[in-house]
């Protein structure tokens, strides 16, 4: 294997024998949420998916080496240090060069994941179009790793920090599909709804692990994004969200926020302003993916 890349051996072992793993990613950790809820987190979301008889694998680089599955002391270092690389496809080959520590992103992840042989992972939120990307070109490069690597990604949408419309027409120009899960609309991370239709829907996680097998078995290249609903009692009101997420947006462009900055300075004005209220809805829809990327972990080693 690349000697940048080490398998903790409960995941080594679990993938050589065909059990369930759930990649996990970093920057939500790093760069989306506060210490210490962030670290409560971590350990959590492991806990709901070893509780689903699934092996929980985060992904980080910890001193310019790529690890799949963190052990206590790396979990803390992500959650408390203020220098950790936001890393994304473009940073990798970098913080590696550097024996850097680094926080992975959904791109970054993905790609590790499936360099491991991990094919599900669960996350918050995707990254996407930026709203004013026909003038800024700022598109996540987690549309192009979901549009290239084979791994299904288990999220509550995305925030409508996005232009949702155009990050679904981008997926859709991609060949990458977007299935509800129990839904026929887009959830927009805070909300279980957005005005935006989804031509996917699948209602169990069986039926998202036989996608996967039908999909891959012909070789398609490319994820699967799968977008759960935030629990209907963890739900925040639209109003409420969708008024702070414009003034975090005007407050970006007033500051002139930009680059791999942008999202992460979006995040932490939501959850300033909303005294607590975004980080805890976060945090409830967090487990409740963890709990269905595990779910369909486990379907998938079944087929
Ligand atoms: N969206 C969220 N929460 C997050 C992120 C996105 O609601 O924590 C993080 C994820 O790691 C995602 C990254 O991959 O931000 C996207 O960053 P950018 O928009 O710079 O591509
Ligand atoms: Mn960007």
């Amino acid at each position: 294997m690349n000697p940048y890349l080490h398998l903790m051996p409960e995941v080594r072992e679990a993938l050589a024998a065909g059990k369930p793993v759930v990649a996990l990613e970093s920057t939500i950790i790093s760069h989306g949420m506060p210490y210490p809820e962030n670290l409560n987190m971590a350990k959590h979301v492991e806990t709901i998916i070893r509780e689903a008889g699934a092996i929980p694998a985060t992904i980080a680089i910890i001193n310019g080496i790529i690890k799949v599955g963190l052990d206590d002391d790396d979990l803390l270092l992500l959650s408390k240090s203020q220098d950790i690389m936001k890393v994304s496809k473009r940073d990798l080959g970098y913080v590696l060069s550097k024996q850097q520590h680094g926080a992975t992103t959904v791109s970054a992840t993905m790609l590790i994941a499936a360099m491991a042989g991990i094919s599900v992972f669960a996350t918050g939120g995707i990254g996407g179009v930026h709203r004013n990307a026909p003038e800024t070109f700022d598109i996540s490069r987690d549309l192009e790793e979901l549009a290239q690597v084979e791994v299904c990604v288990v999220c509550a949408g995305a925030k409508s920090i996005l232009d949702l419309g155009l990050t679904l027409e981008f997926l859709e120009t991609k060949g990458v599909e977007i299935i509800g899960y129990q839904t026929n609309e887009l959830p927009a991370f805070y909300t279980r709804t957005s005005g935006h239709q989804l031509d996917l829907r699948l209602d169990s996680a069986a039926e998202i692990a036989r996608l996967m097998q039908a999909k891959w078995s012909l070789g398609l290249t490319g994820g699967i994004v799968v977008a759960n609903p935030i629990p209907a009692a963890h739900e925040m009101d639209a109003d409420f969200i969708n008024h702070l997420i414009d003034q975090a947006t005007a407050a970006a462009g007033k500051q002139d926020i930009k680059g791999k900055a942008l999202t992460p300075f979006l995040l932490s004005w939501i959850k300033e302003n909303s005294k607590g209220a975004s980080l805890k809805a976060n945090l409830e829809l967090m487990f409740a993916n963890a709990r269905l990327a595990a779910d369909i972990a486990v379907a998938h080693s079944k087929l």
